[in-house]
């Protein structure tokens, strides 16, 4: 197992100096954040961070994400340019010596969450999912109330600039079934996978988060099934998981640990988080602590470390604590606390082992 800790690059408060001081960290996990999905990585720009990261003694084995352009999931037929795109950059990415690439194939967001400080009562904050809200929203209304300002407040991902963007999406992916994603990404994974193989890169899909589907979006990655029918699709060691406990845990039905035990030769990277889940399908981030949210932490490290894992685990999202001022949860101070808790976890076990 090797440590890692998520870095957003030079702009990111949470800086390599800080990160240094969190035992046992031995990588950072990186993308270069500034390059819009779909364009070709600059190899100068890779091998900046790479400097900068070994300044400090850390490996860039691990990117997150290489985006994947809408174009793609959509299934246009200006994908297989965007496709070639991707492709030059994991042959760059493989020559700096990064060994696995996380990404996902969410339509239109990444992770949905309808609060982003929500406040504990022990004063932290934290990222927050309110099921009512979502359910029966209608996306075209909602933009449409969120442009003529009868919506004061909007939602993390609906900020006014994306407005005309996100309309364009929904109209895009109104036809798009699940079905249809799945043919598109298996269009996707057989033109990458051959070169994933050929220069020794992971890739490795991250559930959707949360993991069922909302805004009426076609969503696919969410439970067993789907990893199982996923990792058969396209049969090779490069076609690999990020298994993210907090995305597959927000869907009560998951039982994360079993899944980590059936598919563990094939994760390349393991995001360790915990929320909690209320009766409502309500969800909270907690902290990484087995008792207090749903998710067993201390039997998902297990499971981990009985398999031999050799992959990269990260602590995930985390609480904001000590007033930090912060991107929403990827402070300093919860998700060192997560790597210590994991790693106390694991120093056990090991030590039991011998
Ligand atoms: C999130 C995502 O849950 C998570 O880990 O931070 O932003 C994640 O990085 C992407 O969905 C992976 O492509
Ligand atoms: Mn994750």
């Amino acid at each position: 197992m090797q440590m890692t800790f998520r870095w957003y690059g030079k702009d990111d408060p949470v800086t390599l100096e800080k990160i240094r001081q969190i035992p046992g960290v031995q990588g950072v996990v990186w993308a270069l954040h500034h390059v819009p999905a779909g364009d070709e990585w600059e190899m100068d720009d890779i091998l900046e961070v790479k400097a900068d990261a070994q300044r400090y003694g850390f490996n860039i084995d691990v990117v997150e994400s290489v985006n994947v352009h809408e174009d793609i999931k959509l299934g246009l037929p200006s994908r297989d340019k965007y496709i070639e795109n991707y492709k030059k950059t994991l042959e760059k990415l493989a020559k700096a010596g990064v060994k696995v690439v996380c990404y996902n194939f969410m339509p239109v967001f990444d992770w949905t969450r309808t609060e982003l400080f929500h406040k504990m009562e022990d004063g932290s904050t934290a990222l927050f999912f309110e099921k009512a809200k979502i359910t029966n929203l209608d996306p075209m209304a909602f933009v449409k109330e969120i442009e003529e300002g009868s919506k004061g407040l909007t939602m993390p991902g609906w900020e006014p600039e994306r407005l005309s963007c996100l309309k364009t999406l929904f109209e895009r992916y109104r036809t798009v079934t699940d079905e249809d994603l799945w043919s598109n990404l298996e269009y996707f994974l057989k033109a990458v996978i051959p070169t994933c193989e050929r220069v020794g890169i992971k890739m490795a899909i991250h559930q959707d988060d949360p993991s069922f589907s909302i805004f009426g979006l076609p969503r696919i990655i969410t439970c067993r099934d789907s990893l199982k029918r996923l990792l058969s699709m396209v049969d090779s060691p490069a076609n690999a998981l990020t298994l993210c406990t907090g995305s597959l845990g927000s869907n009560p039905e998951n039982d994360v640990v079993s899944i980590i035990k059936e598919f563990g030769g094939r994760i390349a990277f393991a995001h360790i988080r915990n929320i909690k889940r209320f009766d409502n399908g309500d969800f909270i981030e907690t902290s990484h602590r087995a008792c207090d949210g749903s998710i067993d932490i201390v039997e998902v490290v297990k499971a981990y470390h009985d398999m031999g894992f050799a992959g990269y685990i990260r602590p995930d999202h985390g609480r904001h604590i000590w007033n930090e001022d912060c991107r929403p949860g990827y402070g300093l101070y919860d998700r060192a606390l997560g790597v210590m808790y994991l790693l106390g976890i694991w120093d056990t076990l090991e030590k039991a082992k011998q």
